[in-house]
């Protein structure tokens, strides 16, 4: 079964988001070991700002579990060849040309000779109810709530332009969660995969956020913060 594949099965999938910085490559072989074995799809690796290679960790990661070890790149820094694949970004809510096209350029020759599947993804940063990372890093606005039409549109060219995935981010550790109502609308307007990530901290988020039509949830620092979330979320999932 190819990668992409793996995204647009009918059924509801959870990403566990790894960020090298704040996780030792021993835990996130331990933790990528129990998210796997709780049912969980993915592991993604990535963070706004990575210090240290990762090829240790995703070597770690894939030594432990049997489910697609994804690059989430916060920079052309965070490159593996040992990932299984690339959720290559664009971030379409913003109006930096090196988050649309110019990190891309210097990645793309190293993404070819690491032979990395890559998947096109069209990011959208939405607000989260406080700056996130990706918007100070990317010096780019994050869409307000309110303006679900220019959120639709996005996501809409996105697909236009060949993107396979739409993510839409609220930003790590955001107080607020994308809405139900972003979701559905985003949802009734492409027909691509919808990943929702940010700031998901409980079962209630993740059931209300999935019934929306969430694909793909993605959750990264509330497992951080509480391993023992791996067990309850997986289990809220299979309720699915
Ligand atoms: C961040 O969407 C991901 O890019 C996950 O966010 O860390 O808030 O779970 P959290």
């Amino acid at each position: 079964m190819n990668l992409y594949s793996k995204f647009t099965s009918k059924n509801k999938k959870l990403a566990l988001l790894i960020d090298p910085d704040k996780t030792s490559a021993v835990d996130a072989g331990k933790i990528a070991k129990k998210a796997s074995e709780n049912g969980f799809h993915f592991i993604f690796v990535g963070g706004s700002i990575v210090t240290e290679p990762i090829d240790e960790l995703v070597k770690n990661i894939k030594l432990s579990c049997n489910i697609p070890v994804i690059l989430f790149p916060g920079s052309p820094l965070q490159l593996s060849p040992k990932a299984d694949g690339l959720l290559l970004l664009s971030l379409i809510s913003g109006r930096n040309p090196e988050y649309l096209i110019g990190h891309h350029v210097n990645a793309a020759p190293i993404i070819k000779k690491y032979k990395l599947v890559t998947i096109p993804t069209g990011y959208i940063l939405i607000n989260g109810g406080k700056v996130s990372s990706t918007e100070y890093m990317s010096n780019t606005k994050a869409i307000p709530v309110s303006k679900i039409d220019i959120i639709k549109s996005t996501a809409l060219a996105g697909e236009m332009l060949g993107l396979k995935l739409i993510y839409l981010e609220a930003g790590s550790g955001a107080n607020n969660s994308v809405s139900e109502e972003i979701i559905k609308e985003v949802k009734k307007t492409v027909s691509i995969p919808v990943i929702v990530g940010g700031g998901i901290c409980n079962t209630k988020q993740l059931t209300a956020i999935f019934n929306a039509g969430a694909d793909v949830v993605v959750i990264g620092t509330a497992i951080e913060n509480d391993k023992t979330l791996i067990k309850k979320f997986a289990k809220a999932l299979k309720a699915e």
